[in-house]
């Protein structure tokens, strides 16, 4: 089965996880300032959990799976870079402490390192389409988020989750539904910390 049926076979959760009301509030301007920077400090702690997730995915990956997947490194290594001025300019901790969610989805990166590499791609096909689904909702967003949603809505992400999707679909899964399931309830789980913390 092409991972792009995925969302089909699971409307309800994937609905859950890219019409998001934190991603509405991006889109009206009502996400108080203070819970946005909550969400952000998380997400570029996840970000860096990512990066290791996907620095060890490399090293099993098939040949075609691997250019993908080293320029997905590279775009999150300056995403990291990107998250660090965006700290710096709302005066962020980015040490700040790791919430329970965020803990949770690095367990989840790491249990897959134990998965075959079809489950492994999977998943991570899943992670990047939900997220360019979620900010395309929230788009053109109110203008003190504009940047942010253009941001997560560039091309260049449409392109790379177009090319996990080729390598995701190049490599059988052991179970891609349970998978999918699993990191679209993870994603769920991160925006409702996001409004947890309005
Ligand atoms: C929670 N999912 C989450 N954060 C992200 N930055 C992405 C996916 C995309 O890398």
């Amino acid at each position: 089965m092409p991972v792009a049926e995925l969302p089909s076979r699971h409307p309800d959760p994937w609905r859950a996880a890219t019409r998001h009301p934190f991603l509405d509030a991006v889109r009206d301007g009502t996400v108080p300032a203070a819970a946005f920077d909550t969400w952000l400090v998380q997400d570029a702690r996840f970000v860096s959990d990512l990066l290791a997730f996907q620095a060890r995915l490399l090293a099993r990956a098939p040949r075609p799976a691997q250019a993908v997947l080293a320029g997905g490194l590279v775009a999150l290594v300056d995403e990291l870079s990107w998250f660090e001025e965006q700290a710096a300019v709302r005066g962020l901790d980015l040490d700040a402490a790791v919430l329970p969610v965020t803990a949770a989805y690095a367990g989840l990166l790491g249990r897959l390192d134990a998965t075959d590499v079809g489950t492994a791609l999977t998943a991570l096909w899943t992670i990047e389409r939900t997220y360019l689904d979620a900010w395309s909702a929230a788009r053109p967003g109110a203008p003190e988020y504009r940047g942010f949603v253009e941001h997560w809505t560039q091309p260049g992400f449409a392109g790379y989750v177009a090319g996990l999707e080729a390598a995701a679909d190049g490599v059988p899964a052991a179970d891609a539904d349970a998978v999918f399931t699993e990191v679209v309830a993870a994603e769920v789980a991160f925006w409702d910390m996001a409004v947890e913390a309005a």
